[in-house]
């Protein structure tokens, strides 16, 4: 370990930052300080927001003064680190989570009690940080937390988008509007500039080829790096790991030239490229768009990453051979692919590290994982835009790309079609540069989120990599979530009954998921059904009472509660849970009253949002907003079913929604989900599953029984051989799908608002129905059946709620971090003292 020492007196330094224990007196001293000193204000003019400022504040210091130690910790025993590096981190709200890692949300709640201010309230007034898609970015978070409640030396690299994923509006006709989200409007006390920590990035220029493969880049245009530095608090731990996100900015010094021309204008200029780098998150979700200003941000951010763990390191003074004994990096996704050839540049290039040497230390320290097998997002960069903007990267690719052929042709010789497959080119005019191929050969392992995914990526986009390299680089890694915010923060009630149950402490079970167990125990027990059920009751007013504020609209919280939530795409099948619904609405139209009366009454909510570009995502939203206005609005059903698109969706309203839910659908087409992690937090908080047999369904069926969740569907093996008839034998869907014929009829009859605008969207399925939803209809309304008929027995859906909850302990965030640790990383908790 390395000895770091203080200037002045050690001892005066130590006191001086000693961690305050913080009793409610010194909550209340804290927070008043900061609305006195950071606020400048006072106790007559403070509001809620201004108190939220405060009490953010006063956690804060607790924070830092453990991040402080952290950091200092690793400076002094200098362990192996592994960097997360992700182009998104969908982190949510802070303050509650700060505040339970902390063990002090109790006192603060006292605290801000006294001052007049109710903690909920200040914890709502908190914006999202939503610098994420979806369960990509949300998965990076849950990881954040697992690593630092596990006191593993974890950092992340992300950038600082000045605009998070856009906020989403509803227009009087039913579809979707976009408008910026510009959360850092007010000043944001969870991140530090680092005004210090800058690092110059090139882009554009010339490479100059030396010899040994080494080059010179230069000239082109430099842009600045400046760091943000967020905390990570682990659970009841001091650890306090760290985020770091890049902001880009002009490199300015003072152009002499320009000032001697008295050209101010021109002198301050150079802003207006650099700082849209990091302006805003790409929008998109599972697809791929190839814009330049995309494939900047991926080049500004990995050369950023890798120069600080470069600096980082060499801290470590040792010998650049031992990069890989320290470090470990993980790719989410192929987002980061161009830290390979960056890092082979870096060794290279600035550090005269012989060829085939770097390549040894590069694939040695890179770790790589696939999300997803959709071929639309596959990410693949056009050659020419390539060289222009990053000539020496394009070399080294290129470089790389000769070797590896070689060696393949070596072991199958004159096999052409599997060389034009493996290529890190794909030929053409332009010609493309597919970055998943890359991110594999520069890779220690490469894995997959969830068994089945794992075994298509080994069977199907990967299948030439594992013949070439075998099939122990390939591996699977099921995704997991923290259940400290997702179960622990959003269902305090659950949390609370479970930990009476179990006999153990919260702490516990929080930190070993698995002992969930326990709960098993106390199934057939009616006073805690009882109890169970009240919990899921009140939470289900929870959710109704945010509806009516936000929406006016009042909901009956007797009925199921229904829910699907998650980015729109064709492939998660939302048309189909909408066409269920329309189904069960004509059903019950032709009904009795007295027949109608034996029916469960049903509420089912939608949420999420459609990437702008995406034509049939935002009609879906279109046409699941018509439809919701008239079935909620007729007399004769609307005791019976509802439905709400509730806009906005966001990890701050999935916080609520999850907890509320009886029932959830996760409904992809048979292998095209890689894994899904809302699926396990409904689980967590006994809400039961409707879905297919896809990515991590199946797993959490292996855990909870078949009997304890609803499954239909056909399985991934029947899905090509369904596409290839649907291609070449069309058969309409009249003939091979009655029923759903009849659902598409009424709507393009204008039972909903005039059909022709739906047409687009009714055709995807009349023609081609690449995603299968004449296929699974029958057997998803079969399904649906089975679960009017299951809630009917309240007491046995109440005991298989209880089921579930008890045996989602593998889906635990730890457990996934911890696999990456051991298997890939090769690193160690690294515990504060
Ligand atoms: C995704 C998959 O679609 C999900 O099934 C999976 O749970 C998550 C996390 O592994 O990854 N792959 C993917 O590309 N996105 C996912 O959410 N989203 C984005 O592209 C942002």
């Amino acid at each position: 370990g390395k000895e770091i020492w203080p200037r002045g007196d050690e001892n005066v330094w130590k006191d001086g930052t000693r961690a305050i224990d913080k009793d409610v007196p010194d909550v209340t001293k804290s927070i008043i300080n900061h609305v006195n000193t950071s606020l400048a204000r006072q106790a007559y003019n403070i509001d809620d927001m201004g108190a939220y400022q405060a009490v953010a504040l006063a956690a804060r210091d607790d924070l830092l003064i453990n991040w402080n130690e952290t950091q200092l910790n690793y400076t002094r025993k200098a362990p192996k680190r592994a960097y997360y590096l992700s182009l998104e981190f969908l982190m949510g709200r802070t303050l509650d989570n700060a505040l339970l890692n902390l063990g002090l949300k109790d006192n603060f709640t006292q605290g801000v009690d006294k001052l007049g201010f109710n903690i909920e309230d200040i914890i709502d007034k908190e914006r999202d940080a939503a610098l994420g898609n979806g369960g990509l970015g949300r998965l990076a978070a849950c990881y954040l937390d697992s690593s630092a409640s596990q006191e593993l030396p974890v950092w992340g690299y992300g950038l600082r988008y000045k605009y998070g994923i856009f906020q989403q509006l509803i227009a009087p006709d039913g579809s979707q509007l976009e408008a910026p989200d510009p959360w850092l409007e007010h000043s944001n006390p969870w991140e530090l500039p680092r005004v210090d920590v800058t690092i110059d990035v090139r882009f554009y220029g010339h490479a100059e080829r030396l010899d040994n493969g080494k080059a010179i880049w230069s000239g082109g245009q430099e842009v600045l790096a400046v760091a943000y530095d967020v905390m990570i608090p682990g659970y009841h731990t001091k650890t306090t790991n760290n985020l770091r996100l890049w902001e880009s900015k002009p490199k300015r010094g003072f152009d002499l030239n320009s000032f001697n021309a008295g050209d101010y204008e021109k002198a301050v200029q150079s802003s207006n490229s650099a700082e849209t780098i990091t302006s805003v998150l790409y929008p998109n979700d599972n697809t791929m768009v190839g814009k330049e200003l995309r494939l900047k941000q991926q080049y500004f951010w990995t050369a950023a990453s890798l120069n600080d763990i470069m600096r980082r390191f060499k801290n470590y003074g040792k010998p650049i051979t031992e990069f890989p004994e320290y470090v470990a990096i993980q790719l989410n996704d192929t987002h980061p692919t161009l830290a390979i050839p960056e890092l082979m540049r870096l060794l290279v290039d600035e550090e005269d590290v012989p060829w085939d040497k770097a390549w040894s230390i590069v694939t040695s320290t890179f770790f790589f994982t696939n999300h997803t097998v959709l071929p639309e997002a596959l990410e693949k960069w056009p050659v020419p835009l390539m060289q222009h903007l990053l000539p020496r990267h394009m070399q080294i690719i290129f470089d790389l790309n000769l070797t590896f052929l070689q060696a393949v042709e070596k072991k199958f010789p004159g096999d052409r079609d599997r060389l034009a497959r493996m290529s890190l080119i794909q030929e053409g005019y332009p010609q493309y540069v597919r970055m998943a191929n890359l991110a594999c050969i520069g890779s220690r392992r490469v894995n997959g989120v969830a068994e089945l995914h794992s075994e298509l990526v080994k069977t199907t986009i990967m299948k030439d990599f594992v013949e070439f390299f075998g099939v122990s680089k390939f591996s699977n890694v099921t995704n997991g979530i923290t259940p400290r915010r997702w179960l622990d923060q959003c269902n305090p009630a659950l949390s609370t009954l479970i930990t009476e149950t179990l006999g153990c402490t919260k702490n516990e079970w929080l930190k070993d998921l698995y002992k969930l167990e326990g709960l098993l125990k106390h199934v057939d027990d009616p006073k805690f059904q009882k109890k169970w059920a009240a919990i899921k009751q009140s939470n289900k007013e929870r959710l109704a009472h945010h509806v009516e504020v936000t929406l006016g609209i009042k909901i009956n919280t007797k009925a199921m509660f229904d829910v699907q939530i998650k980015r729109l795409h064709e492939y998660k099948r939302q048309t189909l849970n909408l066409l269920g619904v329309v189904h069960r609405y004509l059903a019950l139209k032709k009904m009795t009253p007295e027949q109608r009366k034996k029916i469960n009454p049903r509420v089912v909510f939608f949420a999420g949002k459609a990437a702008p570009g995406y034509y049939i995502a935002k009609l879906t939203i279109r046409l699941i907003v018509n439809v919701a206005r008239v079935i909620n609005a007729d007399p004769d059903t609307k005791d019976y079913l509802s439905m709400f698109f509730l806009p906005d969706y966001s990890v701050t309203l999935a916080e609520i929604l999850i907890p509320a839910s009886d029932l959830s659908q996760h409904i992809s087409t048979a292998g095209t989900e890689a894994s899904g992690t809302s699926n396990m937090k409904f689980c967590l908080n006994g809400g039961l599953l409707l879905g297919t047999v896809d990515g991590a369904n199946i797993e959490i069926a292996e855990e909870v029984g078949d009997s304890n969740v609803f499954f239909f569907g056909h399985l991934t093996p029947a899905v090509e051989e369904l596409r290839y008839q649907h291609t070449y034998h069309p058969v309409p869907v009249e003939e091979k799908c009655p029923a759903l014929a009849a659902v598409l009829d009424e709507i393009s009859a204008g039972r909903f608002g005039d059909g022709s605008v739906y047409e687009p969207l009714l055709n995807t399925i009349r023609q081609g129905d690449y995603y299968l939803l004449t296929e699974d209809f029958d057997s998803y309304i079969q399904a649906l059946s089975m679960v009017d008929a299951a809630y009917q027995d309240r007491t046995e859906w109440i005991k298989k709620s209880i089921r579930t909850t008890a045996k989602m302990g593998k889906f635990s965030s730890d457990r996934a971090i911890l696999t990456y640790a051991e298997e890939f990383w090769n690193i160690e908790a690294c515990k504060v003292p």
